[in-house]
């Protein structure tokens, strides 16, 4: 600060009007190293600055942020009108047709954003920039800028029932309405029979279309459990995610990622999906509205509670609902977790759960963390036949 300062008061006996620009950008530049707690306009306001504490959303909260599907209507812009005129210079008569082209009208482009969550921000409708209207002495229109509506990576795009586009890797675009093209002035029209043309087309209009989004969440395994399965709790338990954790069903409404690091920087991510009850795929409980979610996960983690009577039952429920909603959901690659571990009934209960089921059992406490690396190794085994898998049938696995 002192070297700024002798150095200010130099520049000042030197070169006076250039003074007070150097200081100011050598200041600038200084402020720039500076902490984020350091003011720099004055005493008063020089109080900490740093970023305040993250709060968490409640998930009441969240479930309002939170949208899975939305309707758009999409207009693309409208093409500009060519025009008809004529040159005109003096002394110079039949200076010939000189009317421009319209230019194109903007497309809405759906793009896939990865910092996007839901589509909350997407609004009910869409109008594109329409292009401008040709000019004389040639001039073209110039073409209107094109509107991207940003989604999240796993936004499925449907027209009448029917899927137009699917959208799965950042970046990834997706033209929902084409601007109409621009008119054509009527130096266009001129050829030898016609060398007067006066004809001039007007711009075509924009696609209009009615689209209905839906944000199918991606992750590599998804958590089926009935509610109070502490799917929840597992997940605080083996990843970052803080989704809420309470002693009632339904505690949560919206879909939680959460990722499992891994050395190699591989990570695995885990989806924590509403409860399920018997009879969601009729709509009960939270209906089939979470479902969707189930069916992008690559791999599934039935996640029960051993301190239940015959927790089993719960198993055959889940595979039943699954299946209900869409045929041979329930038999893709899963892991069956045993949750609640340390409660009593869980003792008695395991060794009965895993004389009735024929696949492997994990048995764990997300409260108290046991046996959570069995858990850890065998999501990494599933995750490396799934990526073995997509490599054999020339896919790009997804990566998070
Ligand atoms: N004793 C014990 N309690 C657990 C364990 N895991 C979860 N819980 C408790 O079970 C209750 C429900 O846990 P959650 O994680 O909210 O269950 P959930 O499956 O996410 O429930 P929903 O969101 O309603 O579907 C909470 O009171 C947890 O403290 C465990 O390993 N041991
Ligand atoms: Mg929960």
């Amino acid at each position: 600060m002192l070297q700024v300062k002798i150095l200010g008061a130099w520049l000042k006996s030197r070169c006076r009007p250039t003074y007070s620009y150097i200081l100011s950008r050598l200041l600038q530049k200084q402020a720039q190293n500076w902490p984020r707690n350091f003011s720099t306009t004055c005493t008063k306001c020089s109080k900490s600055r740093r970023l305040g504490h993250k709060r968490n959303i409640s998930e009441k909260k969240l479930t309002r942020c939170f949208v899975d599907h939305r309707k758009v209507y999409v207009i693309a812009g409208k093409g500009g009108d060519g025009i008809s005129c004529f040159h005109s210079e003096p002394r110079k008569i039949y200076g010939g047709p000189d009317g421009g082209n319209g230019g194109d009208g903007g497309h809405v482009i759906l793009k896939v954003d990865q910092q996007i969550r839901s589509l909350s921000s997407v609004l009910p409708i869409y109008r594109g920039i329409s292009g401008e209207k040709g000019g004389s002495k040639n001039c073209y229109g110039s073409a209107g800028l094109n509107i991207y509506i940003k989604v999240p990576i796993g936004t499925v795009v449907k027209e009448d029932c029917r899927v137009v586009a699917d959208l799965n890797h950042h970046g990834e675009e997706y033209v929902a309405a084409y601007g109409g093209s621009g008119g054509k002035g009527n130096r266009f029209f001129l050829d030898n029979d016609n060398r007067a043309p006066k004809t001039a087309t007007e711009g075509e209009p924009g696609e209009e279309r009615v689209l209905h989004l839906e944000l199918k969440t991606m992750a590599h395994a998804g958590m089926v459990g009935f509610p109070n399965a502490g799917k929840s709790s597992l997940l605080r338990a083996i990843s970052n995610a803080k989704p809420a954790v309470a002693a009632y069903p339904f505690t949560t409404l919206n879909p939680h990622v959460g990722i499992v690091h891994y050395e190699n920087y591989e990570q695995v991510a885990v989806a924590d999906i509403p409860g399920i009850i018997k009879g969601a795929h009729a709509n009960r409980g939270l209906g089939f509205a979470f479902l969707r979610h189930i069916e992008r996960c690559r791999f599934l983690l039935y996640v029960l509670d051993l301190s239940v009577p015959e927790p089993w039952t719960q198993l055959q429920d889940l595979k039943y609902e699954l299946e209900q909603y869409e045929e041979g959901l329930s038999k893709r690659p899963h892991a069956i977790v045993g949750n609640k571990l340390d409660l009593p009934q869980s003792k008695c209960n395991l060794p009965l759960l895993k004389e009735r089921v024929q696949h492997r059992v994990i048995p764990l406490s997300a409260l108290t963390g046991e046996n959570l690396e069995e858990l850890f190794l065998h999501l990494k085994v599933l995750y490396d036949d799934y990526v073995k898998t997509e490599e054999a049938q020339k896919h790009k696995p997804l990566k998070w």
